[in-house]
């Protein structure tokens, strides 16, 4: 096992990382810039190691300072969280060439799974069901265009190096494809210096539903269910939750075996999350495969009771899986997340000193945070503040369970987007689990504040 972790990252994350380094008994080394001195990671880390000025790509993004500081901290493994440098294949090689373990996937499987038309050519050639479309890049517009046909309008061209919604335009029909197609390869090449595009066909009212996965480097993986995460505005995940209200068991275990048969051909090591559109006939697609711890793993943590980043840990030192499922889920976890942001004024970010801070509390819930009353929320990062997570016996406990916590949860000093979210919890099909990814476009009101 390794005897010091260093966190290559802040916020709640990094809390969440030093508490599972605690229960396995590893020194942690916390590093931070200049804007995050007074961070509770800094606080609670057996060390603390400056890596510069606040904006990250002077500090959390610089593998450099990341390194030296482990070296200087003789840390043995580095736990790069979400965000940041937790996709970066180089990083993971840099991290190898150091001697020391990233804690997560191979460089090779980062970088497959991140170039997302080598991820569906793969996925095809497993058999895995992909959404109907090209099988890898595509690069000349007539060929793409003969394919947009073959399958059907709407079609959405979508960058190979983008992912999680980044770099996508939907054609509505043959008359715009070529102009779509030629703005999504230049969109493509200026936002990741690779203009490699594929083609979908759009679903109209998919759910959005993931895989969560955890694979030993004896060549086991497992999954540990789902969750579903369509509530999203602009491709940021606001609210997700497990079990997925639009699927059952026998759809639950096919998207388990494709993930597993994913992971497993590559020989994944670590967490990963493979993401899923489900449609409205229950026809289901693989989508795209991150390749990190994400924000939302607690509300498998909650519904597995296992502890995702100890597991991380455990597998990265060469242990095997130590996980069971037993069959079903327990009961039902939801997470919000909350935001220093103006909900009724298109989300403008609120940083700022907290003046006030009552997180809820009481039997199935938790609450991931790093704020306290007198920290200030620095304006240079994300702007997540915390994730209330609750779990219940069933869905209709656990929206009880969190519209107390969301009502009972005082934060001040910063607008938060918690308004939001309670009436996002109270809306009607919200309620009955009968939603899809195009619930808030659908319902603009519920960005007017309340009448
Ligand atoms: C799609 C789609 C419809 N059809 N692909 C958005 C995030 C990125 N991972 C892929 N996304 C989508 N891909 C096809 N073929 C609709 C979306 C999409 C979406 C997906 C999940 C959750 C929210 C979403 C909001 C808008 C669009």
């Amino acid at each position: 096992m390794f005897t010091k972790i260093l966190i290559a990252n802040r916020g709640e994350i990094a809390l969440r990382v030093i508490r599972a380094c605690k229960e396995l008994g590893i020194e942690t080394v916390a590093v931070f810039s200049e804007a995050d001195r007074e961070s509770l990671h800094v606080r609670f880390a057996d060390d603390e190691i400056c890596i510069g000025p606040p904006p990250s790509r002077l500090s959390y993004l610089r593998v450099t300072n990341i390194i030296a500081a482990a070296e200087i901290a003789g840390a043995d493994a580095i736990h790069p969280g979400y965000g940041f440098l937790a996709e970066s294949a180089s990083f993971a090689e840099t991290c190898a060439a150091s001697n020391i373990t990233f804690i997560g996937p191979t460089a090779e499987q980062i970088r497959l799974m991140g170039d997302k038309a080598s991820a569906r050519k793969l996925a095809i050639d497993l058999g895995v069901p992909v959404i109907p479309g090209s099988k890898g890049a595509i690069e000349d517009p007539d060929e793409a265009a003969s394919i947009a046909a073959e399958i059907g309008y709407p079609v959405i061209i979508k960058a190979a190096a983008g992912g999680g919604g980044k770099g996508m335009r939907v054609a509505k029909d043959p008359e715009s494809f070529a102009q779509s197609f030629q703005l999504a390869r230049n969109e493509a090449l200026a936002g990741f210096g690779d203009a490699s595009v594929y083609i979908e066909k759009f679903l109209d009212r998919p759910r959005h539903v993931e895989i969560q996965i955890m694979g030993d480097k004896s060549g086991r993986v497992m999954h540990v269910g789902e969750r579903d995460c369509s509530i999203q505005r602009r491709h940021q995940k606001l609210i997700e939750e497990s079990p997925s209200p639009g699927i059952d068991q026998e759809l639950r275990e096919k998207l388990g075996e494709s993930a597993v048969k994913l992971s497993e051909h590559i020989g994944y090591v670590g967490a990963g999350t493979v993401e899923f559109l489900v449609d409205t006939d229950r026809s289901h697609y693989f989508m795209e495969m991150n390749t990190r711890i994400q924000v939302e793993h607690p509300v498998t943590e909650m519904v597995t009771n296992f502890d995702l980043v100890k597991e991380q840990i455990r597998v990265a030192a060469g242990e095997s899986l130590g996980l069971q499922l037993h069959g079903q889920l327990r009961g039902h976890a939801i997470e919000c997340r909350v935001n220093a942001e103006d909900p009724f004024r298109n989300f403008q970010p609120s940083p700022g000193t907290i003046t006030t801070f009552h997180p809820p509390g009481g039997p199935g819930v938790r609450v991931d945070t790093h704020i306290y009353a007198g920290y200030t929320v620095p304006p240079f990062y994300d702007s997540l503040l915390a994730k209330v997570i609750v779990h219940g016996r069933t869905r209709a406990e656990a929206l009880s369970r969190m519209n107390n916590a969301l009502d009972s949860f005082i934060v001040e000093g910063v607008t938060t987007t918690i308004p939001f979210l309670q009436r996002v919890i109270q809306h009607r099909d919200f309620v009955s689990g009968d939603f899809d990814t195009k619930l808030l476009e659908r319902e603009p009101d519920l960005l007017k504040p309340a009448a």
